[in-house]
């Protein structure tokens, strides 16, 4: 097989290899709490949490409320609070135990925040 050839499937592979590995990258969806009465809020706008920490105490819940023209989401280190890409609407996630939560967004990776949980 001629050299050209060669160094066009390998272009070719490792192209789809990137772009196939983007997605995945992001866990599963956790659903948005139902009957939670949140005592934070925080803004996502583009492009940015506000604020970016929030603390709150064990068993409390916090909103996410989405206003940016892009879509963001809100994607926890941990995997345990995951929400879809989207330009309006809420999400809501109860913590139940203490700790410090750390997340972003899976399309904009300076966008972070932090739930500080007491
Ligand atoms: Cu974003």
């Amino acid at each position: 097989m001629p050299r050209r050839a060669l160094a066009l499937i390998s272009v070719t592979v490792l192209a789809f290899a990137l772009s196939a590995c983007a997605p995945a990258s992001k866990p599963p969806l956790v659903p948005s709490a139902t009957g939670a009465d949140p005592v934070v809020t925080v803004q996502v706008v583009d492009n940015r949490y506000e604020p970016s920490e929030v603390q709150i105490e064990a068993g409390q819940a916090v909103r996410w409320v989405f206003q940016g023209v892009m879509e963001h989401d809100v994607v926890a280190e941990d995997g345990s609070f995951v929400s879809e890409l989207v330009t309006t609407g809420e999400y809501v996630h109860v913590f139940e135990e203490a700790g410090v939560f750390a997340y972003d967004c899976s399309i904009h990776p300076e966008m972070t925040g932090t739930v500080v949980v007491r």
